[in-house]
């Protein structure tokens, strides 16, 4: 005879706070002499989506001088993204300001 049980959530999972859960499971029987059985159940966790990537400082400022070489490093800007695999991989882009030519070029050079 065949009897299934069912495992499942009594609340929402989150991916970032615990990837992985474990416990052991108990099986047992009604007859007058009780046998059981235990397994181990291994229950993975998939990451979606849920967090918005988040620059480490809300501003940046640099200076250069006005006779830096085409290709000159001008600032460096850092953010995260607490998701996981493509959830995680960011790209940046100037949205607004007063932008040159240069500026533009140099942005798209090294986006990571
Ligand atoms: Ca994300
Ligand atoms: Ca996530």
């Amino acid at each position: 005879m065949v009897v299934v049980g069912v495992i499942s959530t009594l609340s929402r999972l989150d991916f970032e706070t615990s990837k992985r859960h474990e416990f052991i499971i108990k099986v047992m029987d009604d007859g007058t002499d009780i046998y059981s059985d235990f397994a181990k159940v291994l229950i993975h966790v998939t990451d979606t989506n849920d967090h918005a990537p988040q620059f480490v400082s809300s501003v940046y400022a640099a200076r250069v001088h006005e006779m830096a070489v085409v290709g000159s490093r001008v600032i460096q800007v850092q953010a995260t993204d607490a998701d996981k695999g493509n959830n995680s991989q960011i790209q940046y882009s100037i949205q607004s300001g007063m932008l040159t030519t240069e500026c533009r070029h140099w942005l798209n050079e090294h986006a990571i």
